[in-house]
């Protein structure tokens, strides 16, 4: 199969999304090999159905803000492949969301999903609506208004959506309290719920745990762990809080978080006081980590920059996509970062990715390190389908051994013969052939 062309005619299609091309480049060069052993791919046009969404939905939303102004921000749904289950993924909601953005965060959701063991196909939506500096009435305002379009696409069988870059438990409690009162049903239809109606434990938590379970499995395969070990973090969200949390408790010194503004440099590393006081900070929605340094002293604001300059043993790069491009790579290869893993979103430019592979480096693709999110999202669906819930450790045991799982599905397809596991090629052809098959099994629709 013409890989190639492929490639090339979905750029002359969709001129411009540079994002999206990116993602599924990055996927068609992996899966080249698996392609060309498996011709039934190719006969049913497999990679061809796979780089274009199911369908996406664009609508306006329009909502009045505090001061009696009328706003209008374009908002999305891009359900892209639902051959193992049900649509599942984020709602971003950030002044630079696109359909380029969204389509390349679906067509990674696809693989992703397919890697977390569970029935989850992927989707992704958003808006470019900035939730910065906005009360809490115009959010709610906007997710309502939001919600009256997207209700029609989504349900607890067809679409799952949960929260992304500016969507928390806030904006998943108007979103569904909107959707129940349009379809007048309680149920599982958004994940990320509050614990009072249908959230499950560890969802806050699972992509920061999820992520640092990941890496403590590849750094079990060189017989090494998180004790002693500098970690990078970019990133005070709430995936860069759940990675310190985790990380921390396993022996590690987590030396830097960043913000739109520049990076904290922590050289003692961040503690549970330390770890609290992100909540706060992000909670004042400002966006800006600068005030870190004021509380705590002898921790350090670098204003403008990104925290790649700082020597680590570990980076992992939590905040969005394209955040540690080649540069960074070089800077963190010199300073000798023995390991990367993208807890973002195609995190790491084409470039970055391509210097740790040359370098040698153990480098975690972002579908495989952050499925932990999407995988007690897919947790928090079985738990409404049987109306119950399990404890906070039934829950952690489960994504424990998601991340295992996939994991060995990255060391079964991506060790080349010189011992080198190239993760990136693991989780795509691991995410491919489940989803390849499973559209095979089930015809040509
Ligand atoms: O990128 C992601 O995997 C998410 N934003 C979580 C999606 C989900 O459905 O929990």
């Amino acid at each position: 199969m013409d890989l190639k062309k492929i490639m090339n005619d979905l750029e002359k299609k969709h001129p411009g999304e540079v994002e999206y091309h990116q993602a599924v480049r990055e996927v068609l060069e992996s899966i080249e090999d698996v392609v060309n052993d498996n011709p039934q791919f190719d006969a049913a046009s497999i990679i061809e159905r796979m780089v274009e969404p199911d369908r996406i939905l664009t609508f306006r939303v329009t909502w009045m803000d505090d001061s009696g102004k009328v706003n209008v921000n374009l908002g999305y749904r891009v359900h892209f492949n639902n051959a193992i289950g049900p649509y599942k993924g984020g709602i971003r909601l950030h002044p630079s969301v696109n359909l380029s953005i969204l389509k390349f965060l679906g067509f990674e959701q696809t693989f992703k999903n397919a890697l977390t063991t569970l029935p989850l196909g992927g989707a992704k939506g958003g808006s470019d609506f900035n939730p910065k500096g906005k009360s809490d009435t115009e959010i709610m305002r906007f997710c309502q208004a939001f919600m009256l379009e997207l209700w029609r696409m989504i349900g607890p069988n067809t679409d799952v959506p949960a929260g992304d870059i500016g969507t928390g438990g806030r904006e998943i409690g108007y979103l569904y309290g909107m959707y129940k009162k349009l379809k007048m049903e309680n149920t599982g239809v958004l994940t990320g719920k509050g614990l009072n109606w249908g959230g499950s434990l560890v969802r806050p938590e699972a992509t920061g745990f999820g992520a640092t379970y990941f890496v403590k499995e590849m750094l079990a395969v060189n017989n090494d762990a998180f004790i002693g070990k500098t970690v990078s973090v970019s990133g005070f969200g709430n995936v860069a809080w759940g990675v310190a949390i985790k990380v921390t408790e396993l022996g590690g010194k987590v030396v830097t978080i960043s913000g739109p503004d520049g990076y904290i440099y922590d050289e003692k590393g961040l503690d549970a006081e330390k770890i609290e006081y992100l909540l706060e900070l992000r909670a004042t929605n400002n966006d800006i980590v600068s005030p870190y340094a004021k509380e705590f002293p002898g921790t350090k604001f670098v204003a403008g920059k990104k925290p790649w300059e700082v020597k680590c043993d570990i980076a992992m790069p939590s905040a969005t996509q394209n955040e540690l491009n080649g540069d960074d790579a070089a800077q963190l290869i010199a300073n000798g970062v023995k390991y990367v893993a993208e807890v973002s979103n195609m995190g790491c430019t084409p470039e970055a990715a391509e210097a740790f592979h040359k370098a040698g480096i153990p480098f975690g693709p972002g579908k495989a390190v952050n499925a932990g999110g999407v995988g007690v999202s897919g947790l928090e669906m079985s738990q409404n389908a049987m109306k119950l819930n399990w404890t906070a450790e039934e829950v952690d045991a489960r994504l424990h051994q998601m991340m295992s799982s996939i994991h060995s599905a990255c060391i079964q397809y991506g060790t080349q013969s010189n011992g080198y596991i190239n993760y990136v090629k693991g989780a795509n052809i691991a995410g491919f052939l489940k989803v390849a098959n499973s559209m095979l099994d089930q015809g040509i629709i």
